[in-house]
């Protein structure tokens, strides 16, 4: 064998191995920027409750959205079809419309009481499927004024569209 046939076929191994290396490499930092860099996280489990006892069981028992430090908010919110519960069963209004000042930081706690449904917060990494009777829960910083809107994307029903709701940064 010829030392330049040598060469190629070192060549097409190095050729072979070094993408074996890099993809792997790429994947870690990959999952490195996104869970550390853009605070994106699988969710962990915060608990399950009855859901057919959402409304009495702490914290859903009083929906809404409360200071818990200086700039730190709290948003305790129950999906139902087909429609975000913020406000507190004798608030009839029940609009959903949180309004927190800029810069605040805001944990979002959420559960259904019937079906499958899906949040998703316009401009964040919050993007989180709402089970029966799970507690998910997620924190975004907010340091942009403006209208944040989330929505449910998991398909609820026929009233599915009408589901959403605004986070307002002042
Ligand atoms: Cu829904």
């Amino acid at each position: 064998m010829q030392r330049s046939d040598r060469l190629s076929i070192y060549l097409y191994e190095f050729a072979w191995i070094l993408p074996s290396i890099a993809i792997p490499v790429a994947m870690i930092v990959a999952i490195a920027l996104s869970s550390f860099a853009m605070g994106i996280n699988v969710q962990a489990d915060y608990g399950r409750i009855d859901p057919t006892r959402v409304n009495e069981t702490p914290p859903f028992d009083r929906p809404g959205l409360r200071q818990v430090g200086p700039n730190r908010y709290e948003a305790v919110i129950v999906a139902e079809i087909w429609r975000w519960i913020a406000a507190t069963p004798d608030d009839k209004s029940r609009r959903v419309e949180l309004t927190v000042p800029r810069g605040s930081e805001v944990t979002f706690i959420v559960t259904s009481r019937d079906v499958l449904h899906g949040l998703k917060i316009q401009n964040t990494a919050i993007n989180m499927m709402i089970i029966p009777g799970q507690i998910a829960r997620a924190t975004a910083k907010f340091d942009i004024p403006g209208e944040y809107l989330f929505v449910c994307h998991e398909y609820c029903g026929t009233g599915h569209h009408f589901m959403y709701g605004v986070l307002r940064v002042e």
